[in-house]
């Protein structure tokens, strides 16, 4: 699927594309299924609320069939190489509940200020597809953009590690007021099977909700592959993914980051559309 030059040059504008019923309501209501049954697990990937409800679950392209196929579906990964122009990996994988009366607040941030400042990804060329599993509602917490802020560059920001079950660095209100003064503040919403393509750098959000209806958005968060960062995301002692373009490369960063930390290398695959590279292991 391609982008139109005009979807291209508001993409370019606003820092955001909204993409309407990209997938049916069939399969998006398949993908719900198979999110809950991961929230249900006692996994590691699974991140969970304060509330104990599961707030993101991590990686999901690597254990469960559905994901992974979303992963590196033609209608998502087409359009994002044309953005970034050129092949792909996914850094980053993750399922959000949103949970009924639980979910709670994401504060304001870049993704790409956190994978920059925690990652060590050395340029922005990277952007998020957001895919909604339950239709999205002004009611229910949907994402809050400030359109135009992503020509800011990285701003400002501090490492919050206490206001909500994730750290994150997050934006401080009088950044964020200045940049909704020129951009505003929308909130796109849509039915289950819509998308969402949005700039790694632009400035976001989302409420908590405390509405009854759950609100599911799976976020594939791809960078281009020429990008050669061999940066590991530990989460909760384990390791969940590293990306890397080329063998050479990651026999480098394994053995420049890890050796005193890997214990076993226990599957590395490629995706077939983006020549991603996925390595999963245990940490001592
Ligand atoms: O799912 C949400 O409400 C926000 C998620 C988000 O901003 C992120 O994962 O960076």
């Amino acid at each position: 699927m391609k982008l139109t030059q005009e979807q291209l040059e508001q993409f370019d504008r606003e820092g955001y594309l909204f993409l309407p019923n990209l997938f049916s309501t069939e399969e998006a209501a398949f993908l719900k299924g198979e999110a809950e049954a991961i929230y249900q697990q006692d996994r590691q990937e699974v991140w969970r609320e304060k509330s104990g409800v599961a707030r993101t679950a991590f990686a999901a392209h690597q254990y469960n069939e559905g994901f992974r196929r979303l992963g590196s579906h033609p209608r998502l990964i087409e359009p994002v190489e044309q953005l970034l122009d050129g092949q792909v990996y996914m850094h980053q994988y993750k399922v959000n509940a949103k949970a009924p009366f639980d979910g709670a607040v994401w504060q304001w941030h870049q993704d790409y200020g956190t994978w920059k400042r925690d990652d060590e990804m050395p340029e922005p060329r990277a952007m998020n597809i957001s895919v909604f599993l339950d239709d999205v509602t002004a009611a229910n917490g949907p994402l809050l953009f400030i359109p135009g802020s992503h020509k800011h560059g990285v701003v400002k920001a501090g490492h919050d590690l206490e206001t909500t079950s994730y750290p994150l660095w997050t934006l401080d209100r009088e950044t964020v007021t200045e940049l909704a003064d020129q951009g505003g503040c929308v909130a796109p919403t849509g039915v289950a099977g819509s998308v969402l393509l949005f700039s790694s750098l632009l400035v976001h959000a989302s409420p908590p909700n405390i509405s009854p209806l759950g609100r599911t958005i799976v976020y594939l968060s791809c960078a281009r592959s020429a990008i050669t960062f061999a940066r590991l995301i530990v989460k909760n002692g384990s390791l969940i993914a590293t990306s890397l373009p080329s063998k050479r490369l990651r026999t480098i960063a394994f053995k420049s980051y890890c050796h005193n930390r890997l214990k076993d290398i226990s599957c590395i695959s490629t995706t077939n559309s983006s020549n991603a590279l996925i390595a999963q292991s245990k940490l001592d």
